[in-house]
């Protein structure tokens, strides 16, 4: 990706929960892109601007670096990789443009149901499955409670049945997931939804012009969706 490009560069999640929304809200804002699956890269053919199709882990550091211009990403990723990045003194802001109106869900802590459980005191001393460590860190310092991180990228809720970890803590939409593994939510720590992020520094003129001609139309297809 070329930083001094004047052709403006949204990272949006390749392949995921918000990959189809991402791109149908960029469609209805009048932007046209022809998508192969296979590409990184993709050109919109009525506008000055790219698609780079990422892991959603990636867009808030491709932000905050100003690799690109614009992200699309839930607001769990964003905030974890902020407390990450402030923790090893990376670039770590940006700006936060709208609130979207999809990838809705929140991360909450569970334990087994066969636990007893009184409150967030109760989990001192445990050891914690999460994706999310730094969110929980901050949730459990908050609370003043000591407990530890079992980091894992993916089958958070299977570790405390496999002797992994005492609870978890994941993300939540229905609720389902934590059922059927017989897991029971009881603290909600981060309610999250996309957002559509820019990176900190001013953009040139023709940037910021695509971009002030953007907003209102997502306000816009947000507004008639309500
Ligand atoms: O490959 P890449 O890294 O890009 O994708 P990913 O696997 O990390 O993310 P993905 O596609 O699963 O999710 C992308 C984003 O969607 C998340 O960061 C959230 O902002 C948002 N989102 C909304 C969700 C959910 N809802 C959700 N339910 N992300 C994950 N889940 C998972 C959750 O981890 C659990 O495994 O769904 C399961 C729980 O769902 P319920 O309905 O059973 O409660
Ligand atoms: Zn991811």
């Amino acid at each position: 990706v070329d930083k001094n490009s004047q052709r403006l560069t949204i990272a949006i999640q390749k392949s995921g929960r918000l990959s189809k929304e991402s791109i149908a809200l960029l469609q209805a804002c009048g932007f046209k892109f022809s998508l192969h699956e296979a590409r990184l890269l993709a050109h919109s053919s009525n506008q000055p601007v790219d698609l780079l199709r990422v892991r959603d882990d990636d867009i808030p550091g491709l932000v905050m670096d100003g690799v690109v211009d614009l992200g699309l990403v839930g607001e769990n990723v964003l905030e974890e990789v902020r407390l990450e990045r402030q923790a090893l003194n990376l670039a770590c802001s940006v700006q936060r443009l709208r609130a979207l109106d999809f990838g809705q869900c929140r991360l909450s802590i569970a334990v087994p149901k066969e636990e007893g459980y009184r409150g967030v005191q109760d989990l001192e001393g445990k050891r914690i499955a999460t994706t999310y460590p730094y969110l929980l860190q901050n949730y459990l310092k908050q609370q003043g409670v000591n407990a530890s991180n079992a980091i894992l990228t993916g089958s958070v809720e299977v570790a405390p049945r496999a002797g992994l970890a005492d609870a978890v803590c994941d993300l939540v939409s229905t609720g389902a997931t934590l059922e059927a593994n017989g897991l029971v939510e009881k603290e909600v720590i981060f309610r999250s939804q996309a957002q559509l992020i820019q990176r900190p520094e001013p953009l040139s003129a023709a940037k910021q012009a695509i971009i002030d001609q953007l907003l209102p139309r997502i306000d816009g297809v947000q507004m008639a969706r309500e």
